[in-house]
């Protein structure tokens, strides 16, 4: 056969030296994991989070309609947020520290932590724990996110009721101990709710506010809440759209997709069937910076000295596999 890349030792013999840290890392994906059948356990729903998540939609529905009372100063912060946010999940929870596909200095750690804290979503650990179980358990009842269970489940409904068993059983057997041996990422968890308070909420708030004299209803209602919302839905796509709808040009036997509308609005993470097929490749694209402005950031911090040690898929690897594997390989 040609080369596997779904196993990290193959990558290791390809790529030489750069590839061998792969190997750290628990997200290669194991098909040998069959469970999606028997009965699913009752749903057990978190009521809790689902007032919540409802109220946090009214606020951004209510945003909506402010949007043309705010300033042009208000609405371009929010849009920056947006991407400084969008940043510390990509290339921060997702790339650096779920996937260690590039190295990063402590202040970029600093940095992208901050930025990952601004957006919500759950503390870099757990982040980074629940997406090793999706990548090894793929669209299994270990799945954190199993898409298998509905557009719905896979988008947002996994977040509003107990995890399947089987996501937790298995999730113990992932390899964390990179995490735990991370300060930055240990420091983040043990300040996460203030953290969040502060970054995602107050400060959105504040800085309008003190700063160009914006309404507080206004700076709190856009680029703190529907900034969120909005950067919520970015993210969730890719674990919704992104595994329902595009090509599979890498590997047709999954279900993750190329989907560039995704790729937009989750800067740069919607190259999805490439990102299943090489999770360790740092630009989660054969692309390059092509809609993926979370793969010029790393670029760019590499050129500043602050990051270094990217991972890449050679192309002879990616022809030969999209040969064997992809949607366009001819059978036989
Ligand atoms: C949010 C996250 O939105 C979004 C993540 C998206 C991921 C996308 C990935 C796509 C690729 C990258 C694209 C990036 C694009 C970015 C674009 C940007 C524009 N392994 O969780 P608990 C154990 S969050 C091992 O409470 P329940 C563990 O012992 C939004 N063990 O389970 C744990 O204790 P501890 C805001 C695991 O009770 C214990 O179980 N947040 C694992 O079933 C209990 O864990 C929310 O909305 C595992 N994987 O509750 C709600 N998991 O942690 C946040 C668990 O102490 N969540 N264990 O070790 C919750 O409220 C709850 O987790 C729950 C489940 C109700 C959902
Ligand atoms: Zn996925
Ligand atoms: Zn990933």
């Amino acid at each position: 056969t040609e080369t596997d890349t779904r196993s990290h030792h193959t990558g290791k013999q390809e790529n030489g030296k750069a590839m061998a840290k792969t190997s750290e890392v628990d997200d290669a994906f194991d098909n040998t994991l069959n469970d999606n059948e028997g009965s699913q356990p009752p749903i057990v729903v978190v009521w809790r989070n689902v007032i919540l998540m409802s109220l946090l939609h009214i606020g951004a529905l209510y945003g909506l309609f402010l949007i043309p009372s705010a300033s042009v100063l208000t609405l371009a912060l929010s849009a920056v947020l947006y991407i400084l946010t969008g940043l510390g999940v990509t290339c921060g929870a997702h790339r650096l520290w779920s996937h260690r596909s590039f190295k990063a200095s402590f202040p970029l750690r600093v940095f992208l932590a901050i930025c990952q804290s601004m957006a919500f979503q759950n503390d870099i650990y757990e982040w980074a724990r629940d997406h090793r179980v999706h990548h090894k358990y793929s669209e299994t009842n270990a799945d954190p996110h199993n898409a298998k269970r509905g557009f719905f489940f896979s988008h947002v409904g996994w977040l509003l009721c107990r995890k399947h068993p089987s996501v937790i059983e298995n999730g113990r057997k992932i390899d964390i101990s990179d995490l735990k041996a991370d300060k930055v990422v240990m420091f983040q968890r043990r300040y996460y709710k203030l953290s969040v308070v502060t970054l995602c909420f107050l400060m959105p708030t504040l800085v309008p506010w003190y700063f160009w004299g914006e309404s507080l209803v206004v700076a709190y209602f856009i680029p703190a809440v529907l900034r969120y919302v909005l950067m919520l839905h970015g993210t969730w796509l890719v674990n919704s759209a992104a595994h329902l709808w595009g090509n599979r040009p890498y590997d047709k036997t999954i279900n993750p997709a190329e989907n560039p509308l995704v790729s937009l609005s989750a800067v740069g993470e919607g190259f999805h069937n490439y990102h299943h097929t090489f999770p360790f490749d740092y630009a989660a694209s054969e692309f390059g910076w092509k809609l993926n402005l979370s793969t010029a950031f790393i670029d760019v911090m590499c050129f500043l000295g602050l990051a270094k040690d990217r991972k890449k898929v050679s192309k002879e690897t990616i022809i030969a596999r999209m040969r064997r594997t992809g949607d366009s390989a001819k059978s036989g």
